[in-house]
């Protein structure tokens, strides 16, 4: 009896501390509010385990690795292959309450792309447009600044900009579609040899960066060290609060779309831990604090009353619907198209590196 008392009385020490539970989310860096993340934990005693990656590519490797991770947050344009690899569940939507609450436009890009609507749920999205310091562009390039993706894309106009400092991102497929959509093409369209000619002036231009990358460029920006850079929107609203010179641009020929998503891997470890954690980035609070943390774009519907609320008090983080129809969706490529993506991204790295 004493032992059977022992027994219990020991349980109930060692038990709570067998009974944390962690959950492994993957996501991109600096993609969460570290308070929701904190409240998660506290509310749940389910204990997340986040790792950061800044390329999409990171992403592609740490599953071909085979990497137990309970939810991830893949681009658009990844799920095609990662849906054909069978690499994601299809998920449950009863156990996602809140999954009531997106927007019903972000859905609808999504199931067009392989269904990817019935896999993921989509965490933040946003544009890929252009940062610009007219402060520091506008003497060197010796008048006023076209709103034009020519600032990084024509060979004039990049020239005259290179010695105050050009970004772009480490992104292949984002700027192989902006730079073809410049040029009046279709990178969906486009087959692999048409990707690869396009490719030689790319190596060209892409040899005036004075960066090529999606983290430092940030506080480059803001610090003066580049005047022109391809930015993710979050990344340029964040630089300009810090430097209020700076603008973040949609510029006449358009600028793309990329919606980043919550998926639960067909290998995750938790899947339960996966929901109540999907459910809770869900909720419309949690959902606008996360968006004002990265100062990203919240997929609440338009209609939610959070979501109407951010717009009157930060009316950048909600772009409206006209806004929203200068945006195009990136397109999704065949395996072929993004080996030639690929290949072409490689030349662009080593050609920056190579001494002339
Ligand atoms: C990094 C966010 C980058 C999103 N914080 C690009 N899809």
């Amino acid at each position: 009896m004493a032992y059977l008392v022992w027994l219990i009385a020991l349980s109930v020490v060692i038990l709570p501390v067998q009974a944390q539970e962690v959950l492994r989310f993957k996501a991109w860096k600096d993609y969460i509010d570290p308070a929701v993340l904190e409240n998660f934990q506290q509310e749940t005693g389910i204990r997340v385990d986040y790792q950061t990656f800044t390329t999409a590519e990171e992403l592609d490797q740490a599953l071909v690795r085979g990497e137990h991770i309970d939810v991830l947050v893949p681009s658009h344009f990844q799920l095609a292959g990662l849906i054909a690899n069978k690499r994601l569940q299809a998920l449950d939507f009863r156990q996602l309450p809140h999954y009531a609450s997106v927007d019903p436009e972000l859905l609808a890009m999504l199931a067009a792309l392989n269904s990817a609507n019935r896999y993921v749920v989509p965490y933040l999205w946003g544009t890929v447009g252009l940062a610009v310091n007219p402060r520091l562009a506008e003497p060197a390039f010796g008048r006023a600044l076209p709103n034009s993706w020519s600032l990084l894309f024509d060979e004039r106009d990049s020239a005259s900009l290179e010695g105050c400092g050009i970004g772009w991102l480490d992104a292949p497929e984002e700027t192989l579609s902006l730079w073809l959509n410049y040029r009046g093409k279709n990178l969906g369209r486009s087959s692999e040899g048409q990707i690869s000619r396009a490719g030689r002036s790319l190596l060209e231009l892409g040899r005036r960066t004075r960066s090529l990358d999606n983290e430092r460029y940030i506080e480059d920006l803001s610090s003066g060290r580049l005047c022109v850079a391809m930015a993710w929107v979050g990344h340029a609203l964040t630089a300009a609060k810090a430097n209020p010179s700076l603008q973040f641009l949609i510029p006449q020929e358009g600028a793309l779309v990329f919606i980043d998503s919550l998926a639960i891997p067909a290998n995750a470890p938790h899947p339960e831990l996966a929901y109540r954690f999907i459910d809770y980035l869900l909720q419309p609070e949690n959902s606008v604090r996360n968006s004002l943390a990265t100062q990203f774009y919240s997929p609440l519907s338009s209609g939610a009353p959070e979501l109407v609320k951010l717009a009157k008090e930060q009316p950048m983080l909600v772009p409206d619907q006209r806004e929203r129809r200068r945006l195009y969706f990136l397109e999704k490529l065949s395996v072929e198209q993004k080996q030639a993506v690929d290949r072409l991204w490689q030349g662009v790295k080593q050609s920056r590196t190579a001494v002339p």
